[in-house]
């Protein structure tokens, strides 16, 4: 047995490496591959090193045992499915290598060198390194287009961020189904160009040498600046403590000395941080829940310091055209969980930004201000940050929600950026179809972004939000080309209306939640058309059951009542496509949605029982069903924003949204029937 994944056989992963992070990149693919019979291979030549790392890893299977995070079963297969060995030879016939070895050039290139001979030319072979180039670490390779590095991030197995890394060489598509596969696995992958330090860890280190900095200058010690850099920075620890989590990793010290030469000048390793490696000490931090006092002036001084060191040296990496300001957001964000630099300075003011920066060069002239920033400081207007992606693959244009963060939740600015991509869809001739998918292999789209409705106080603001969701789906019903819903995962809600107004869907095979309108959970009608377009697709007698008792039906169930028209063994997109094309070409033809009356309206709906939900809410339900039955669609949706907004002149609407704001989507909201 093996895992398939885009037509190529992943049976056999091997990790180089049983030191820190290759026993827990190990547990990443076990977690996710041993189902499918994928053995994972980790070799080290160091006995002790295996021994530790195989105990580390069987530590925390059987805490996720316990915890209830695996199953009993999953514990044993995961433990089955990783061997621990000191015979490189065990590598033989491995689809993928993630050498994980410690960052020491000479080293990787002699792994590379002895792991070719091993494995197929057509092996994956990749090096998990923080800092070093690709086309460092593979130059002495005979087949460097299968190569590339990735950069996990602590604790491998959970944190989902991950720098992808091509080399020169690396073969496009290689890369291009090493990102989906990480995707597809859980990962938030990143493209980062091949630069050393890649993008995240200058963020990581510089910091620490910007927290040092103010440290010398005098404007406080190592606990105040530590204190000062997570209020002002958004980070949960300060630099010094994370350094310090790091067992006082000599490897920050190094990239630092490294980086003089290979960035810029500002970067240098700080005497204090000389001391601390070669003394092999900890840096002194704040105890957990001190409370460390900071003179205003001076807390105003680093704030500036270590914002205009932030900002500096993430602007400096897009003049190095390296990484995009969205995709370095995101990586930011989930691999350090900090305030994500570009919004963070939207949110301060583009001119101020500019100013910090300016004020921290001038005072380091070594750090320069980029260009980039100084351009979007003179266009006066904020970084875009963009939440939904698009891509043209010769004839189709393909259009990616991703907001991972928020199970990729449709929020007032996504509907914004939706629009502009149905603009390029519509008008390029080029562009013969379309797919929109959801980032990440949980979600298409959990729904409307709820923390936004919340904050709705007015029926007015509700349905104008109704009005502008359904134009979206309006829009992409009307681009006179097909466009393909992919659906990666759940589609909830306005996801699921989303793809209600694409011609067609495609959904993973076995998924046992797919679609759903759980609306009624939340004290809301569906708003997005779902009144509409779901009986108009499936029928009102299924429909109604999923509106009024917010049941979501699995992907089988969704191909039997025709909400979509096809499962996917693995990656959607690829099928996804397929049908797109077929559908433009004329080959095959799917159901249209009736936009006019419905010819034999019903008067009612079958009964059903709704249980908890608001009874108030379930008669405006019914309302917008019945009475858009037998209205134009156009009418229809118009009517069920009217409906929507009179929601909010329930006292069930703002006890539904508030119970998931406040208790989280599992509460359930008790609702008073008004
Ligand atoms: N809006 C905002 N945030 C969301 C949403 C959402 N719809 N769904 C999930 N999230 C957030 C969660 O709050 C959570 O954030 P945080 O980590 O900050 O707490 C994060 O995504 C992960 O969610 P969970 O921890 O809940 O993940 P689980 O795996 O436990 O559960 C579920 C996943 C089942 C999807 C669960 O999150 C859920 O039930 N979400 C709500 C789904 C829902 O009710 N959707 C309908 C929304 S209403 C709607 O779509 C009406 C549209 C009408 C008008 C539209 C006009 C544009």
């Amino acid at each position: 047995m093996a895992f398939l994944f885009r037509d190529c056989s992943i049976a056999k992963v091997g990790i180089i490496g049983s030191g820190q992070i290759g026993p827990d990149i190990a547990l990443h693919f076990v977690k996710a591959l041993h189902k499918h019979g994928t053995v994972v291979v980790v070799v080290d030549v160091s006995e002790d090193a295996l021994a530790k790392g195989k105990a580390k890893l069987h530590k925390k299977i059987d805490k996720g045992g316990q915890s209830g995070a695996f199953k009993p079963d999953d514990v044993e297969g995961m433990k089955s499915h990783v061997i621990f060995t000191s015979d490189y030879d065990q590598l033989k016939g491995a689809d993928l290598i993630v050498e994980a070895a410690t960052e020491d050039l000479p080293l990787k290139k002699r792994i590379f060198k002895q792991v070719e001979s091993l494995v197929s030319p057509q092996a994956i072979i990749t090096s998990n390194s923080s800092h070093l180039e690709p086309e460092r670490i593979f130059e002495d390779m005979e087949h460097k287009a299968r190569t590339l590095c990735t950069h996990y991030f602590f604790p491998a197995e959970r944190n989902q961020a991950i720098e992808i890394i091509p080399g020169k060489d690396t073969d496009e598509k290689v890369f291009e189904f090493v990102m989906r596969f990480y995707e597809y696995l859980g990962k938030i992958p990143v493209r980062v160009g091949s630069r050393y330090g890649y993008a995240v860890d200058p963020v990581f280190e510089g910091l620490l040498l910007a927290a040092v900095q103010c440290v010398d200058a005098g404007l406080g010690d190592t606990k105040q600046v530590d204190t000062v850099a997570s209020k002002c920075l958004g980070l949960t620890v300060g630099p010094f403590t994370a350094h310090n989590l790091t067992g006082g990793n000599p490897i920050t010290a190094h990239g630092l000395s490294e980086m003089t030469e290979r960035l810029n000048p500002w970067f240098r390793v700080p005497d204090r941080l000389k001391t601390i490696v070669e003394t092999n000490t900890f840096w002194e931090v704040p105890a957990r829940g001190e409370n460390v006092q900071v003179a205003p002036d001076k807390e105003k001084m680093i704030t500036e310091e270590l914002q205009g060191a932030y900002f500096a040296i993430v602007c400096d990496m897009l003049d190095a055209g390296i990484i995009n300001e969205s995709d370095f957001d995101l990586v930011i964000s989930v691999a350090l969980d900090m305030n994500p630099p570009f919004s963070f300075m939207n949110s301060l003011g583009i001119q101020k930004s500019f100013a910090l920066v300016e004020a921290f060069a001038k005072k380091y002239p070594d750090m320069p201000v980029s260009k980039r920033l100084r351009e979007q400081a003179a266009s006066g207007k904020p970084w875009q940050i963009l939440d939904v992606l698009f891509e043209k693959k010769a004839d189709v244009g393909i259009i990616t929600i991703r907001r991972p963060k928020a199970l990729n939740a449709i929020n007032s600015k996504v509907i914004e950026q939706l629009r502009d991509y149905c603009e390029i869809i519509k008008n390029d001739p080029e562009i013969k179809c379309a797919v929109i998918t959801g980032y990440g292999n949980k979600a298409f789209v959990a729904g409307a972004d709820i923390k936004e409705m919340s904050g709705f106080t007015q029926p007015a603001q509700a349905e104008a939000f109704a009005l502008r969701g359904q134009a979206i789906t309006s829009e992409l019903e009307n681009t006179g080309k097909p466009i393909v819903a992919a659906l990666n995962g759940l589609a909830f809600g306005g996801g699921c209306k989303l793809a209600l107004s694409c011609t067609a869907r495609v959904a993973p095979k076995g998924l046992r939640v797919l679609a759903g309108q759980p609306e009624i959970n939340l004290g809301l009608i569906p708003g997005m058309g779902g009144t509409q377009r779901l009986p108009r697709l499936i029928g009102f007698e299924k429909a109604s059951e999923l509106i009024r008792t917010a049941n979501p039906v699995s992907s089988k169930d969704a191909l039997a009542c025709g909400l979509i028209n096809a499962e996917a063994q693995d990656d959607v997109l690829v099928p996804a496509i397929d049908l797109a094309r077929k559908i433009a070409s004329g080959e095959t033809k799917v159901k249209v949605i009736e936009k006019g009356p419905i010819a034999d309206a019903p008067t009612s709906l079958p009964a059903v029982d709704i249980g908890y939900h608001s009874k108030a809410i379930d008669a405006l339900c019914v309302k917008a069903i019945l009475e858009g039955a037998k209205m134009t669609l156009k009418d229809g949706l118009a009517n069920e924003a009217k409906l929507f907004g009179e929601c909010w002149n329930t006292e069930d609407t703002k006890i539904g949204l508030q119970t998931f704001v406040t208790k989280g989507a599992k509460a359930k909201a008790e609702f008073v029937h008004r």
